[in-house]
């Protein structure tokens, strides 16, 4: 089988079944697209890794992550305006960090095209919310384009790059969870690997640039005339498409991206037929194909996750023409949560029309059970380590400040260890202002090594120049964990080193393995004023792990329960709680040696020390 970093640089045409979120990356090679950047984060970081399957010397663009998403969209946006085709991806919230820039995307003269790929989290099935990104797009007065389904994630993002380049703008593809992971057969077209060079062609003669004043004005004139150029392109290129059904009784359905895929498979169960428009533009709304599908149809249901944008603009639209089609959009405040599943727009169709369309009783249009998997630190996880430690330095009303990341599960039991958190790099100024006038609750905030660099800095200065009495805990496990151990700025620029830099004296660290120590030196630092600083680190273990197991003469070790030493205090269980201890019936201690990797952490939770490395191991 050819592996999939020949297959995206492949020369001729040829057909494959890909993931949405590598589809995009055979996109992006076919239309030389030459910078490429992001920050990780679902549902989008699969981009990243089928850019890192092209061996480097074959990759015909630039890659790198940067530090967040607002850094990740001015370098693309700087090499766009030097000429290149270049595409920023990051995820839903990622917008709100890269919003400052994002919002004069749009206001500028962008030579060569800049396509921003986002992933939206419908169901916030991996976000700490699922705000509906379209909110934001009418205000940046960007096109964008939406995909269903992998096939057309690829032609999307072409089209997406052709009209960026030939408006000398900016357009967004709006994938959501489904589309970047779903598999499909596509057809792939042609690359040509060298036609399109690295331009450095930038000019102020080209702009304006400097967005100040009344050029400020200007500039926005300018972007809404492209917005009447991408309603032109939009109907050239017939991306907004009718399905006529053919036996509709005058009834249409309004959507786009997977609502359509769902209404397609409830149309596979039932008997129910509406005529279909399908929007693959979404911002800005082509007025005249949805005046013509209004008037061809006495009701109108609109179906879109989320919020109802496509409902009020469609509904305003009616009313400046006087047509009197019913048109339904949301009625309830469920309406606007979740994902639009086919049991759900099965359900809404019933709703609707509940002449024609009813929901099969008892069970689902798709009845299939998916166990609840709660999320869990990993065996040998350092975090683990930390907090079963930093618990024993902490009172009852010490209040702790959660961060986004793998450490983010140190809220759940037996540590309950955070206990408010926000997004990303929040912890420090929450933290900050919950110390205030608080003399008798001391407050802990943590922080991933990722989120120190990505959004972090600000809440720490904030800290030292404002003189904020908090400890704050950095779990330095060398990755970006939860996104997959995408690799972060702390890789070459020590956050200890940072830290100094910013004249921070009480700053002290130790491997979150070495439980006793870390509990002392977290008790310590609390006992300080002002801020100070404890760095838990341990390399991530199951990146460690992945890379162990693949080195020759790699042996796997494992955890033994001496039974006899054990007295069934339960602490490894209940108190550390990796997930290999196995509690029998006759409240005995097994290990589950399929998920154990022989790491020790546990050790220091047993008080009998009954736990010990298997027979001969060290
Ligand atoms: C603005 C924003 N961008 C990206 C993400 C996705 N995300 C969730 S956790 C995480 C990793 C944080 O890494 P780190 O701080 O090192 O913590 P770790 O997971 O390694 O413990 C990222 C990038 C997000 N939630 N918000």
């Amino acid at each position: 089988m050819k592996r999939l970093g020949d297959i995206l640089v492949n020369k001729e045409p040829f057909e494959e079944i890909l993931m949405g979120n590598e589809a995009v990356v055979r996109a992006m090679v076919e239309t030389g697209t030459k910078v490429v950047s992001s920050y990780p984060g679902s549902p989008t970081p699969e981009i990243a890794t089928a850019i890192y399957s092209i061996p480097k010397d074959l990759r015909p663009f630039y890659f790198e992550f940067s530090v967040n998403e607002k850094v990740a969209g001015e370098v693309a946006f700087g090499s766009a305006v030097n000429g290149n085709l270049s595409c920023v991806f990051f995820k839903s919230v990622g917008l709100n960090v890269a919003l400052d820039s994002f919002v004069q995307f749009g206001l500028m003269n962008i030579l060569g095209g800049l396509v921003v790929v986002l992933g939206d989290d419908p169901g916030a099935n991996s976000s700490q919310n699922e705000q509906d990104n379209r909110n934001v797009y009418k205000m940046s007065r960007v096109t964008v384009f939406e995909p269903a389904s992998p096939k057309e994630a690829y032609g999307y993002y072409i089209k997406a790059a052709q009209f960026a380049a030939k408006e000398n703008t900016v357009a967004v593809l709006r994938l959501t969870t489904h589309v970047c992971h779903a598999r499909q057969k596509v057809k792939f077209g042609r690359f040509e690997p060298g036609s399109t060079p690295y331009r450095t062609d930038f000019d102020r003669e080209n702009g304006p640039y400097i967005a100040l004043t009344t050029m400020a004005l200007d500039m926005k004139r300018q972007s809404i005339k492209k917005l009447h150029q991408a309603k032109a392109y939009v109907k050239y290129e017939g991306l907004n498409t009718v399905h006529l059904s053919g036996d509709s009784h005058g009834k249409g359905i309004i959507t786009s991206g997977l609502s359509f895929l769902s209404v397609m498979d409830v149309f596979e169960i039932s008997k129910f037929r509406a005529d279909i428009l399908k929007l693959g533009m979404v911002n800005p709304l082509e007025e005249e194909c949805i005046l013509s599908f209004l008037k061809d149809h006495d009701e109108i249901l609109i179906l879109e996750e989320l919020d109802d944008i496509f409902e009020l603009q469609i509904k305003s639209l009616a009313f400046d023409n006087a047509l009197t089609t019913k048109i339904i959009g949301k009625i309830c405040d469920e309406d606007y949560i979740g994902e639009y599943t086919p049991d759900r727009t099965m359900a809404t169709l019933a709703r609707t029309w509940p002449d024609m369309v009813k929901m099969p009783e008892n069970k689902g249009v798709f009845p299939f059970e998916v166990p609840p998997r709660p999320a869990q630190m990993c065996p040998g996880c350092g975090h683990r380590s930390a907090f079963s430690a930093i618990k024993n330095a902490l009172d009852k009303e010490d209040v702790t400040v959660a961060d986004i990341g793998c450490h983010t599960l140190g809220y759940m039991p037996p540590y309950n260890i955070g206990e408010i958190l926000m997004c990303m790099g929040a912890s420090m100024g929450m933290a900050s202002g919950l110390a205030l006038f608080n003399d008798k609750k001391r407050v802990v905030a943590f922080l991933g090594d990722s989120t120190f660099f990505h959004a972090g800095l600000p809440g720490i200065v904030n800290a030292v120049f404002n003189k904020h009495d908090v400890t704050l805990i950095i779990m330095e496990n060398n990755t970006t964990a939860m996104t997959g151990h995408q690799d972060h700025a702390g890789n070459d620029i020590p956050i200890v080193g940072v830290l100094k830099g910013l004249g921070i004296e009480n700053i002290l660290s130790c491997d979150t393995y070495s439980q006793a120590k870390l509990t002392d030196i977290v008790k310590q630092s609390m006992a300080a004023k002002g801020l100070s600083v404890v760095i838990a680190k341990h390399p991530c273990m199951l990146k460690f792990t992945r890379l162990a197991r693949k080195k020759s003469g790699f042996v796997q070790k494992h955890i033994s329960i001496d039974q006899s030493v054990c007295n069934k205090t339960h602490d490894c269980v209940a108190r550390f709680g990796c997930p290999t201890f196995v509690r029998n019936p006759d409240e005995s201690v097994d290990i589950n040696t399929d998920l154990c990797i022989g790491d020790g952490s546990c050790k220091p939770s047993c008080p009998e020390q009954a736990i010990g490395f298997g027979r001969g191991e060290k």
